[in-house]
């Protein structure tokens, strides 16, 4: 990826700001002064540039996470923690509008939606804070005389955190705020499409007054720094969020050294509708799960599984909804639907629509790019007639494409939804109370939502189960995901007179 960015000789770069690393308490250039063009997708062209950390930069970011860890942030209590998560908080309220001019910049998203997303951060760390003062051990009544025994959960130590572009900054929120709850220090890798948000938080982290090296930040490419700092011997956990190709390569690099691991990565969500569903809210509801945010979230619900006597009136409403979204510049409030993020990501999806129209599905919306606005849309597409072993039945997208399924009773709506090999999320549409609970447990996947769709919050936990990954994030269990459990034996008498040569 390094090699296709622009490089800081490019004609013009004097306008644009230059961004630095935030390595411990400092604000520094890369090591060998490389830079490399952030490129607003809306308008095609370089809006900043960001450096292109070193290897001996990420070194420093991780050493500096390391002597934080062992200094000021690993004295603190948790209550002090809480406090700075809610400075944090503070700083990020008072930063919110800012916040999303960035994003949206660096990939293209509406404002209306990275403006939800920065005005939903404080959030996430007011509830870390929360937990931080509880992170409780338990006592455990020893199973011989004379010990006494208790647990304490103590910080994993250094996280690196590796992000995609789509969400950068709620993304890393999801990992960073029950990081920091749970006492350990970290090193954030935004994407290498994406680096500007993540170094205008650390910005916020500064300004809130967090102590040197507890949140590093270091950008560049994937397959140098994102490598890098899995395979770090000094890192102790990987908080990852990307493709589930990437994540596997991640997962096994950091296996050499028995890092710990979390993965989100992709979806191929269903959304299941019944034909004694509200048909409109269920509509609405589709068309949120795959075209708000173009649909690069994880969680697009990308393949409308329908019953068969609502088929052909669901699909209508949605081809109705579809050709009347507004395409338009993201900072636009009238726009509904902005350009896919980068190049590679309008011909990945340019190419699946071909192949299943190859395939035989059919072209019910849209199918093409669009060309008016130049830039890199993609028109909201419907694809009906799709068999479920089709391409566009079982790969990731990440861009406005529905394949459309048709079943005929419970048991198949529950076959289709599961065949599979992710499991992020799930739609389930129905007015039968007994159905949508009986389908919800039946469905393989980390969250369903039942006549709702792509609703997250701070206390709801998230992840995906299959090729979508491994671990939760949100709630009570991601605070789980940073911690180690230590036991503690005391003998609670001097002579014991034991076997030396014999356990327990
Ligand atoms: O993801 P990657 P990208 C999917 C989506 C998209 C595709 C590529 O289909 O088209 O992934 O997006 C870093 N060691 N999703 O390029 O490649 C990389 O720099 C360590 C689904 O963003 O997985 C970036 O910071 N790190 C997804 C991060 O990993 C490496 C959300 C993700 O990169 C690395 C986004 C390596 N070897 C994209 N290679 C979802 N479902 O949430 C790359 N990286």
């Amino acid at each position: 990826m390094a090699s296709s960015m622009t490089h800081f000789e490019e004609p013009g770069h004097e306008a644009l700001p230059v961004y630095e690393l935030r390595l411990g308490g400092s604000w520094r250039p890369a090591g060998d002064g490389r830079t490399y063009a952030a490129v607003n997708p809306f308008t095609d062209q370089a809006w900043a540039y960001a450096p292109e950390a070193t290897s001996a930069d990420v070194d420093t970011a991780v050493a500096a996470a390391r002597t934080a860890l062992h200094g000021p942030w690993g004295e603190m209590t948790g209550a002090e923690r809480a406090r700075h998560l809610r400075s944090l908080a503070t700083v990020l309220e008072e930063e919110a509008e800012h916040l999303a001019a960035i994003e949206t910049r660096g990939n293209g998203k509406l404002l209306r939606e990275t403006m939800a997303q920065a005005a939903s951060l404080p959030g996430y760390y007011q509830y870390f804070a929360g937990l931080a003062d509880k992170l409780e051990g338990t006592t455990i009544p020893a199973d011989k005389p004379g010990y006494f025994m208790y647990t304490r959960r103590e910080p994993v130590g250094v996280v690196a955190a590796i992000m995609a572009w789509n969400s950068p900054l709620l993304l890393l929120t999801w990992k960073l705020a029950p990081a920091l709850a749970a006492g350990c220090t970290v090193v954030a890798k935004p994407s290498a499409y994406t680096p500007v948000s993540t170094l205008e938080f650390a910005r916020c982290v500064e300004r809130a007054g967090l102590p040197d090296g507890v949140f590093n930040v270091v950008t560049g490419s994937g397959a140098d720094v994102g490598q890098q700092l899995v395979k770090h011997p000094d890192v102790d956990k990987v908080t990852f969020t990307g493709s589930t190709q990437t994540g596997i390569a991640v997962g096994k690099a950091a296996m050499e050294n028995v890092t710990r691991v979390s993965l989100e990565l992709g979806g191929k969500s269903a959304q299941v509708v019944f034909a004694d569903a509200e048909l409109e809210a269920a509509a609405i509801g589709v068309v949120s799960g795959i075209f708000a945010a173009t649909g690069q979230t994880c969680v697009a619900g990308s393949r409308l599984v329908v019953e068969q006597s609502a088929h052909d009136e669901i699909v209508a409403r949605l081809v109705h909804h579809a050709e009347k979204i507004r395409l338009g510049d993201p900072v636009d409030p009238a726009s509904e639907m902005g350009p896919l993020a980068n190049k590679p990501q309008l011909a990945k999806v340019s190419a699946l629509v071909q192949r299943a129209v190859e395939q035989g599905a059919h072209v019910a919306a849209g199918g093409r790019v669009s060309r008016e606005l130049g830039g890199l849309f993609f028109e909201p597409t419907i694809l009906t007639g799709v068999r479920p072993d089709m391409e566009i039945a079982r790969e990731e997208v990440f861009g406005p494409v529905l394949a459309v399924m048709r079943f005929d009773d419970e048991d198949e709506a529950v076959a289709l939804a599961n065949d599979t090999r992710f499991g992020l999320a799930a739609g389930l549409w129905t007015e039968n109370v007994r159905r949508a609970h009986r389908v919800a447990h039946r469905l393989e996947a980390g969250t369903v939502w039942i006549n709702a769709y792509r609703m997250v919050a701070p206390n709801a936990p998230f992840g995906g189960v299959k090729l979508s990954g491994i671990g939760r994030e949100n709630g009570r269990d991601a605070v789980q995901e940073y911690l180690e459990t230590k036991t503690i034996w005391l003998a609670l008498n001097e002579a014991e007179g034991r076997d030396p040569f014999s356990i327990g």
